[in-house]
């Protein structure tokens, strides 16, 4: 038998996202770990994306059960912000939550030298960040039940693909491997970097 090796396959279209913008909402629950993984999102999609530092808005929720209504509301905001004509209402839509940055939320670091400018207005694509650690009650099983089903319906009712970036581990180990802070590990916000850049290339029907 061949080789297998676990995970995803990269798709083998060439994912250009330098005309999108992204969202990434993330928890201040096991921030340490929540950075790396946001960090991998960040720059797989710069890098191996060309989506521009500037058309990445970073913002923060208190844990994982206000992730879905923290995309939701800011989708809908931005959504409004792009459609409006007046220039007061095309304020970031970083505005929303805009008290609450933390050390991932970094604007971005310098102005991109290519010529394209940052874009405003709706987003192509979100990525939900949060860990999840088992815990001694039943809090996990609740939470990642409604985390996933509202991730996921987010998604569906806004049109706009929204990553799940969450991690359910039953312990701190399994965390610190999957967001690559362990000899080995693997971060996977890199995977999830990529594939909001291919779904919102399907979603705007250019793949
Ligand atoms: N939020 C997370 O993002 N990750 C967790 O592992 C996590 N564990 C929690 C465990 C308990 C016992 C409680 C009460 C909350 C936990 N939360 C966690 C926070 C939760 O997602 C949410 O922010 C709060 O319940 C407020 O709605």
């Amino acid at each position: 038998m061949e080789h297998f090796e676990k995970g995803v396959t990269p798709s083998d279209k060439q994912l250009n996202g330098s005309d999108l913008r992204v969202l990434i909402v993330h928890t201040r629950w096991n921030l340490p770990i929540v950075e790396a993984l946001v960090k991998g999102a960040k720059e797989t999609m710069i890098s191996k994306h060309n989506v521009l530092a500037e058309n990445i808005v970073i913002e923060s929720v208190p844990g994982a059960y206000e992730l879905p209504f923290a995309a939701k509301a800011l989708i809908q905001s931005a959504q409004t912000q792009g459609s409006s004509a007046s220039s007061d209402l095309l304020a970031s839509a970083t505005d929303l939550l805009g008290d609450l940055t933390t050390s991932a939320d970094k604007k971005p670091d310098s102005p991109n030298p290519g010529a394209k400018k940052a874009k405003k207005g709706a987003f192509d694509a979100v990525i939900c960040v949060g860990v999840l650690i088992k815990g001694s009650t039943m809090h996990f099983e609740y939470i990642c039940e409604a985390v996933s089903q509202g991730i996921m319906r987010v998604g569906l009712d806004s049109n706009i693909p929204v990553i799940f970036g969450v991690l359910t581990c039953l312990n701190d180990e399994q965390a610190h491997n999957r967001a690559g802070l362990v000899p080995n590990g693997h971060n996977h916000g890199e995977d999830w970097g990529s594939a909001a850049v291919e779904m919102a290339l399907v979603k705007n029907r250019a793949l």
